[in-house]
């Protein structure tokens, strides 16, 4: 029997496309009890607003956010609007008994993130964070191979986030497709935008970072506003490398920018343990690089000559996710990675047992987002206050 799933969808960014594509094809791929149905979007300009409805098949468009969290035929809010509107937006949605699903980072700061994850938890609504890259089967992958032990203890973390496409001074801050540029908008630059995802991906592999050492860099200090039309400050950071101490007493390092020409979304991780390491690297995604040291599980002595990086070609049936798609050998893409996380927070709802990320693990990231940019700000180590 299916239950509807009824959305409403805040944003028709990239993020409003990627999250409609999961709703639209939850049910071609995965045995859920939930059917989502595509009710309304809302968004400030209707004409896009409307277009984008007719598009993606919503029923109906609105044009204040608070209506649409208010309306009795809404099941879900999801928030694909810039990080400056989540803070809001969660509150209500929350209040009003809404299920809500959030684009990342989850909030501008660590003191909207607290009430978020208050608000959030005092309704008993399920939520998630739409991190998707844990839903790439390759980083999946990596996740079992650590949780199998087969890392052994952990060494190091070392994680890059690379894009080049704020390169010309030319480039404007501010408005539909450049917030991200727009301090006030985006809370952060690279570190909100890229880095959380390495972190959040850190953190679920290798355990909570407690403390870090940042420094950032505004490579270009003034952009004409898209808004205002005037050149303005650039208050964000267009780069940001730290150095991070985690719980389990291993090293890590991470390094984001918007400014490595050639560079495209070049998200990459290796983790070094004394049994095994792992590589993954997201202009590769259909890989995971396997370094095995022991090779106990097979009863096996190692034969040091056959020693060597194995690199996974994560397409069978038996690697994450890969069961619900196509034959061996055959890829799926970053689409599929939201489609993977909105299956996830299907079946939590329908099992009982909540999906992760929630509001309360993004907020730990946030809370290392938070400590990077002060520690860049005061040249200290920073703890961050992750301790679980
Ligand atoms: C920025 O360019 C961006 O679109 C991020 O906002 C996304 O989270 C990332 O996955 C791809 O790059």
């Amino acid at each position: 029997m299916s239950k509807e799933l009824r959305v409403g969808m805040i944003g028709y960014g990239f993020m409003g496309r990627a999250h409609s594509n999961a709703y639209k094809r939850l049910n071609d791929f995965f045995p859920v009890e939930h059917r989502p149905v595509l009710k309304a979007v809302c968004a400030r300009n209707p004409e896009k607003a409307k277009q984008f409805a007719d598009n993606w098949g919503y029923e109906r468009v609105e044009s204040d956010w608070r209506k649409l969290v208010e309306a009795p035929d809404i099941d879900l809010i999801d928030i694909g609007s810039p990080n400056d509107t989540h803070f809001e937006i969660a509150i209500a949605a929350a209040k009003a008994g809404k299920m809500i699903a959030c684009e990342k980072p989850l909030a501008m700061d660590v003191k909207q993130a607290e009430e978020m994850v208050k608000a959030v938890e005092a309704a008993g609504v399920p939520n998630m964070v739409w991190f998707n890259y844990r839903r790439v089967p390759s980083i999946a992958l990596a996740k079992q191979l650590v949780d199998e032990g087969r890392i052994g203890k952990a060494y190091h973390y070392r994680a890059t986030y690379l894009q080049d496409w704020t390169i010309s001074p030319d480039v404007p801050q501010g408005g539909a497709a450049l917030w991200r540029l727009d301090v006030n908008v985006a809370g952060s630059g690279v570190t909100g935008d890229l880095l959380a995802h390495s972190i959040d991906t850190a953190m679920w592999l290798n355990g909570p970072i407690t403390r870090v050492v940042g420094k950032t860099a505004t490579f270009v200090t003034e952009r004409k506003h898209a808004v205002t039309g005037k050149v303005e400050p650039v208050g964000i950071d267009d780069a940001c490398m730290f150095l991070a101490e985690f719980a389990n007493g291993s090293m890590g390092t991470f390094e984001s920018t918007r400014y490595a020409r050639g560079r495209k979304n070049f998200n990459t991780f290796e983790m070094n343990g004394a049994d095994g390491s792992v590589y993954f690297d997201l202009e590769e995604p259909e890989y995971l690089q396997y370094f095995e040291y022991t090779q106990q599980q097979s009863g096996k002595k190692t034969e040091s000559h056959l020693t060597g990086w194995r690199k996974i070609h994560t397409t069978n049936s038996e690697h994450p996710y890969m069961d619900r798609y196509w034959v061996p050998g055959t890829t799926i893409g970053y689409e599929h990675t939201f489609l993977n996380a909105l299956a996830d927070f299907v079946m939590g709802i329908e099992s009982g047992k909540p999906t992760q990320p929630d509001f309360r693990t993004a907020l730990q990231t946030q809370r290392v987002c938070d400590a990077v940019i002060e520690s860049a700000r005061s040249g200290k180590w920073m703890e961050t206050g992750v301790s679980q």
